[in-house]
């Protein structure tokens, strides 16, 4: 072929080649109009496969690659295997982690309004968290993340928590003086324990299980399914029903993840997160009924606990709550508190 001919021929072929590959761009690739890529999503969560939150990330994973077609694929990470929740939720701020389901309560640290949620005795029921969290105050929450370079998709739920200890039943307030209580990394729950007289130490999720077998605490609390997912009946003897705060799982996306995606990318990871957060909620509130007769069977001896010690105890950390509503923003205390009567009164 002569020279000429050659350049005749790829002047042709090229433009050609570049209208194919603008609409292969449109069709599959990731711009902003639209499109779905090839993707891998890490999802990292602290408690086991088979808790309901292990349930829900593999809902998540199931509907974002039926949505994707199979393109987008989801690699779940259960057990914190990937860390526990601070760690991967740093790693999604460095964009080396895609996916994180941490309780709110270790991101106060970061964005202190989280903390209303650690006020102990707000929620009566899970309908009343929902209404808090899905409504106005929840999400003004979300959107402090993206300055956080995380991506908020909703609440799921880690629940009413419980305390399990491996010295008495806790009946009322006084029971709780001397114990050694692990708490969640979080200044409300610490100075909350404190004020009701026990002795409380901060520690990750992930090192609860050996410091209760090592008796370096007495105690912990946590909502009953993760107590029966995480096996603490083997190591603790005692569990109060005492139902003193609700804790949210927040859905995290990395937000330099995120930018990647195309608008059409976003939209299944957000359904996916919703839908499969509704399916997270359900079974998460069957598990925890369940769970109470499990443990029981399991050799735990159970203990109610009175509306009126509840209300001795609600009193006795009210100066804590006091505290950190102004800390926090009192208006958005308000806000959830006339949430909550709403709820109530419906
Ligand atoms: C699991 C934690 C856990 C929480 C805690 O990653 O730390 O006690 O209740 O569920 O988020």
């Amino acid at each position: 072929m002569k020279n000429w001919v050659k350049k005749l021929a790829i002047g042709v072929a090229l433009p050609g080649m570049l209208i194919l590959g603008g609409c292969g761009a449109t069709k599959t690739g990731g711009s902003e109009k639209g499109g779905i890529q090839e993707r891998t999503i890490k999802a990292g969560i602290g408690l086991n496969e088979d808790h309901p939150e292990g349930q829900g990330l593999k809902k998540f994973k199931e509907l974002v690659e039926k949505k994707s077609g199979g393109k987008m694929k989801v690699q779940n990470f259960y057990s914190a295997t990937l860390g526990d929740d601070q760690k991967m939720t740093e790693a999604l701020q460095g964009g080396l982690q895609e996916v994180t389901i941490p309780s709110t309560s270790p991101l106060v640290g970061m964005i202190k309004e989280y903390g209303i949620f650690d006020f102990p005795f707000v929620f009566n029921t899970e309908e009343e968290a929902y209404s808090v969290l899905d409504g106005k105050v929840g999400k003004e929450l979300l959107k402090k993340l993206p300055e956080h370079k995380l991506i908020g998709l909703g609440y799921w739920e880690n629940g009413f928590r419980n305390l399990t200890n491996s010295k008495h039943p806790v009946k009322t307030a006084e029971d709780f003086k001397g114990l050694k209580i692990r708490t969640m990394q979080n200044e409300v729950h610490l100075d909350a324990f404190k004020k009701l007289g026990a002795n409380p130490s901060p520690m990750a999720f992930s090192e609860v299980f050996t410091a209760l077998e090592g008796k370096t605490v007495d105690g912990q609390e946590n909502p009953l399914a993760t107590i029966k997912s995480s096996k603490y009946n083997e190591v603790q003897p005692y569990l109060s029903m005492t139902k003193h705060v609700y804790t949210p799982f927040v859905f995290l996306v990395s937000k330099q993840f995120w930018d990647k995606l195309s608008k059409e990318e976003q939209k299944i990871m957000r359904d996916s997160a919703q839908e499969a957060g509704k399916y997270q909620r359900d079974l998460n509130r069957k598990e925890n009924e369940k769970a109470l007769e499990d443990l029981k069977k399991a050799g735990m001896k159970v203990n109610e606990v009175s509306d009126a010690e509840k209300e001795k105890m609600k009193e006795i950390v009210k100066p804590v709550t006091d505290k950190y509503a102004k800390k926090f923003g009192q208006d958005l205390v308000d806000e959830m508190m006339s949430e909550v009567e709403k709820a109530r009164k419906k």
